[in-house]
C-alpha cells in the first residue's frame, strides 16, 4: 500500500490495515491530516485484503485536537465531520490506538471509531472549553452516550485529562494495554474483534446513558448553581452544557447540528479569540529571542533560601514539592520553628482536601533543612533571597553571600520592585545575580517573573527560566524597572482607582466595576485583604491619605473586620456608610466636588493607562513582546483569560480607540493619560499588539 501523503501512511499487516499519522508536533487535525485520514479510510475500506482498520500516531502523542492555526482562516476540505463519517460508516472495524493524549478533535475522531484502545500512560479529554469553545465534532453528544450525563458535564467544562485507567473505567476507552506493547497488542485486539465477528460498535446509536436524563432538567440546573462561580463570565461552559442537554433531548443528527451552530458561534466570539491567543501567548512566553539551547544550563540540585517568613516558605514549598533539597536561613531559631511551622501547616491543609498524602509531607519536610547561619548555604547551586523589602538589607544579604556561595551558584533576589542592578553591585559577581519574583502565596501563584539585569549572564537565565518550569510556574522574562512589569502597570491602575474615589466614585463601585469585567476581586476589596497596614506604622502616619485615616481608625482591612469595607464575623463584605462619610468629608477638605462617575469612565481610566504603561515597557525593551505582558497579567493579577490580557484587550478594543480615550482624559487630567509614542505609532499604522503593523 503506498503512502498516502506527507503525514499518513497506510500498511497492511496481515489482513489489518495500520493507517499512522505522522505530523509533529501533536499531530494536530490539519488540512493535510484529514485528507490523508480519508485516503487512508477509503482505500483500506476498498481493499478486500483488509478485514480492520488500526489508526495509530507517531510521535509523542495521539492527535492532539483541530489544528488550532487553522482557525479564523478560510476552511479546507475535506471537514473533520466528513473525514469521521468515511470512519464511523466504514463497513470494516476501525479501532483508534491511543498514547500520549487524545484531545479535543482527537478524542472525537477516536469517538467515531469502534473501539478505543488505550496505553497505560495515555490520557484522554475535551479541553475546547479552555479555548473558549466547545467539542465541535460531535464530542458533545458522542461523550454522554458513553460515559453519562453527569461525567460528561464535568469533563467538558473542566477539560480535564482523564488517565487511561479511569477512561477504561467510565467506558471511554475499551482496553488499556502496556506502553511498550501498545501496536502489537492493538493489532491483536483488531484480529480479535475480526475473529469474534464482533458488531461495529457505532456510539451515535447508543441511547441508554441519556435516555437516563431524559426529562430531568433539574439535573443540568444543579450543575449549573454548584458551579457557578467557577463559569463566572464564561460564554463556553455555558454553551458545553446546553450541547450536553441537547444529546439528552435531541436525535442525535439535530443535536450534531446544535452542536456545529453553538461551536461556529464561540469561535467567531471574542472570548474564544482571546483564549486562543492565551494558548499560543503561554507557549510563546517561553521563548528567549537571544538565548537559545546552545546556552549551557547550570547544574541546579541544591537550593537555598534566605528568609522563612510568608514568601520565603511559599518559595521553599515550590522547589521541595519537586524534590529539590532546600535549606532555609533565618536569624533566630524563632523565627525558623514559625516559618516551618507554616510549611508544615500548609501541607496538611493541602493534604486535607486529599490532593497529596501524609507521606508526600513527610517526604517534603525531609528534603527541608533549616539554619541559623548563612554559611549553610556555601553549597547551595541556587540562593534565592526573601528577606525584607529594603535595598540596605538587600545588599547586606548579597555582599555575604558573595562571601559564602560558591562560584558559580546563582544568586537571585526575590525583591518585587527594588532595583537588581544595584542589588547585584553589592557582589562580586553580578553576572550570577538574577530577580525572581515570586507572588504571593508563592507556593500558589503560578506566575514568576524572571529579572534579567544588566549583567545576568545567559547561561543564569536560561537555567533560571528551564527550573521555573520544572517547579511548575509559568515564567515571563522581564527588565530593570521599578515593579518590573506587573507592578508596574498596576501602579497606574492603583492610581486611578484611588483618584476615582475622591471625584465621586465609591470603593464598591471601582471594585463592581473591574468585577463585572472579569476580576477576582476590585482594588479596595484586595487592599481589605492583604491589609491596608502594609507599610504603615503610627508613629509616623500623617493622616494625609485616605488609607492613613483608614489605619489610624484602626480600619486596617479584613483582619480588623473593617477597612473600605464592613466585614461580618464570615468575612463577608458590605459597603460601609463610614467610609463613604470619610471619603465625602476628606475630597470637601481638599475643596473637591464630588461628580457621578460613570461605570465606563471608571473601567477606562483604570485599565487604559496600564495598557499605556504596557506600551512604554515594550518601547523599553522591558518586556520581550506584548503577549508576555498578557501571560504575567492573567497568571499574576486575574486578568480573566477570557479577555485575553491587557494588551490583547486593547486590541480588541482598538488602538485608536484607546489612544483616543487617553487623549480626551490626558485634557482634564493631565500628563499621567498622555499616549505612549508607540502607541502612537502603532495604532496611526492601524497595528495590534498580537499582529504588529509591519507584519500584517
Ligand atoms: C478542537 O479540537 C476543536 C474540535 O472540537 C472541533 C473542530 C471542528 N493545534 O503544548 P506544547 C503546538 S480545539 C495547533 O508546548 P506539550 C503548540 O503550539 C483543540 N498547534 O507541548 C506548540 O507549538 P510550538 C483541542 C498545536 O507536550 C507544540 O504544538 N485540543 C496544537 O507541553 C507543542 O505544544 C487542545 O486544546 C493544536 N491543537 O503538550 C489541545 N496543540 O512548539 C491543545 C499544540 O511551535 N494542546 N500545538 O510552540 C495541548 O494541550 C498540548 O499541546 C499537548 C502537548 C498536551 C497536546
Amino acid at each position: 500500500m503506498p503512502t498516502l501523503n506527507a503525514v499518513t501512511d497506510l500498511t497492511l499487516e496481515d489482513g489489518i490495515a495500520v493507517l499512522t499519522i505522522d505530523a509533529p508536533p501533536v499531530n494536530a487535525l490539519s488540512a493535510g491530516v484529514r485528507a490523508g485520514l480519508l485516503a487512508g479510510i477509503r482505500q483500506a475500506v476498498e481493499d478486500d485484503a483488509v478485514q480492520a482498520i488500526v489508526l495509530i500516531c507517531a510521535g509523542k502523542t495521539f492527535i492532539a485536537g483541530a489544528d488550532i492555526t487553522e482557525f479564523g482562516k478560510p476552511p479546507q476540505p475535506p471537514s473533520l465531520p466528513e473525514v469521521q463519517s468515511a470512519i464511523e460508516d466504514s463497513p470494516k472495524p476501525v479501532i483508534a490506538v491511543i498514547h500520549g493524549t487524545a484531545l479535543g478533535g482527537g478524542l472525537e475522531v477516536a469517538l467515531v471509531c469502534h473501539y478505543r484502545v488505550a496505553a497505560r500512560s495515555a490520557a484522554c479529554g475535551l479541553p475546547e472549553v479552555n479555548l473558549g469553545l466547545l467539542p465541535g465534532a460531535g464530542g458533545t453528544q458522542r461523550l454522554p452516550r458513553l460515559v453519562g450525563v453527569e461525567r460528561a458535564l464535568e469533563l467538558v467544562t473542566t477539560g480535564m485529562h482523564v488517565p487511561a485507567p479511569a477512561a477504561a473505567e467510565m467506558g471511554l476507552v475499551d482496553l488499556v494495554v502496556d506502553d511498550a506493547s501498545l501496536r502489537q497488542e492493538a493489532i491483536a485486539f483488531a484480529r480479535q474483534v475480526v475473529a469474534e465477528r464482533r458488531p461495529l460498535r457505532r456510539v451515535r446509536d447508543l441511547d441508554d446513558r441519556v435516555a437516563a436524563a431524559r426529562g430531568k432538567p433539574e439535573l443540568f440546573a444543579q450543575f449549573r448553581r454548584a458551579n457557578a462561580k467557577r463559569f463566572r463570565g464564561f460564554l463556553a461552559p455555558e454553551y458545553n452544557i446546553r450541547c450536553i442537554e441537547a444529546a439528552v433531548e435531541l436525535p442525535f443528527d439535530e443535536g450534531l447540528r446544535r452542536e456545529r451552530e453553538m461551536f461556529v458561534e464561540l469561535l467567531k466570539g471574542e472570548q474564544s479569540a482571546a483564549q486562543r491567543h492565551y494558548f499560543f501567548a503561554s507557549r510563546e512566553v517561553w521563548r528567549l529571542p537571544d538565548i537559545g539551547a546552545e546556552t549551557p544550563l547550570l547544574p541546579v540540585a541544591a537550593i537555598g533560601i534566605v528568609g522563612a517568613g510568608t514568601m520565603g516558605g511559599g518559595i521553599a514549598m515550590n522547589f521541595l514539592n519537586a524534590g529539590y533539597p532546600v535549606t532555609i536561613v533565618e536569624t533566630s531559631q524563632q523565627a525558623l520553628d514559625r516559618g516551618l511551622a507554616t510549611i508544615r501547616r500548609n501541607y496538611e491543609n493541602t493534604a486535607k482536601k486529599g490532593r497529596i498524602s501524609a507521606t508526600d509531607i513527610e517526604r517534603r519536610m525531609a528534603l527541608l533543612t533549616p539554619a541559623l547561619q548563612m554559611e549553610a548555604l556555601s553549597q547551595a547551586d541556587l540562593v534565592i533571597e526573601a528577606v525584607f523589602e529594603n535595598m540596605d538589607v538587600k545588599k547586606e544579604v548579597f555582599a555575604r553571600l558573595d562571601r559564602i556561595a560558591k562560584p558559580g551558584a546563582i544568586l537571585a533576589t526575590n525583591t518585587s520592585a527594588l532595583d537588581v542592578n544595584e542589588i547585584a553591585s553589592a557582589t562580586s559577581r553580578p553576572e550570577s545575580v538574577i530577580g525572581l519574583h515570586f507572588f504571593s502565596p508563592a507556593n500558589v501563584m503560578k506566575l514568576l517573573e524572571v529579572v534579567r539585569a544588566e549583567k545576568t549572564s545567559r547561561p543564569v537565565i536560561r537555567t533560571a527560566m528551564e527550573l521555573a518550569r520544572k517547579i511548575g510556574k509559568i515564567a515571563a522574562l522581564v527588565g530593570v524597572c521599578p515593579g518590573f512589569v506587573g507592578n508596574r502597570m498596576l501602579a497606574q491602575r492603583q492610581r486611578e482607582a484611588h483618584r476615582l474615589v475622591l471625584e465621586g466614585a465609591l470603593p464598591w463601585d471601582v471594585d463592581r466595576v473591574l468585577v463585572e469585567f472579569g476580576f477576582p476581586m476590585g482594588p479596595f476589596a484586595m487592599s481589605d485583604l492583604a491589609g491596608l497596614d502594609l507599610g504603615w506604622r503610627r508613629e509616623t502616619s500623617t493622616g494625609s491619605t485616605l488609607r492613613e485615616i483608614l489605619c489610624e481608625m484602626d480600619r486596617r482591612g479584613q483582619k480588623t473586620g473593617a477597612g473600605y469595607y464592613d466585614y461580618d464575623e464570615a468575612r463577608n463584605a458590605r459597603p460601609s456608610p463610614v467610609v463613604e462619610q470619610l471619603i465625602r468629608e476628606f475630597a470637601a477638605r481638599q475643596g473637591r466636588t464630588s461628580r457621578t462617575v460613570s461605570d465606563q469612565e471608571i473601567l477606562e481610566r483604570c485599565l487604559y493607562p496600564m495598557i499605556n504603561e504596557g506600551a512604554k515597557i515594550l518601547e523599553e525593551g522591558k518586556a520581550i513582546r506584548a503577549s508576555d505582558i498578557d501571560v504575567i497579567w492573567v497568571n499574576g493579577y486575574g486578568w480573566p483569560v477570557y479577555r485575553g490580557g491587557p494588551m490583547f484587550h486593547a486590541d480588541t478594543v482598538g488602538l485608536d480607540k484607546v489612544v483616543q480615550t487617553l487623549r480626551g482624559y490626558q485634557e482634564t487630567l493631565g500628563a499621567d493619560f498622555e499616549p505612549a509614542r508607540s502607541l502612537e505609532e502603532l495604532a496611526a499604522a492601524g497595528g495590534s499588539f498580537s499582529k504588529p503593523a509591519q507584519r500584517q
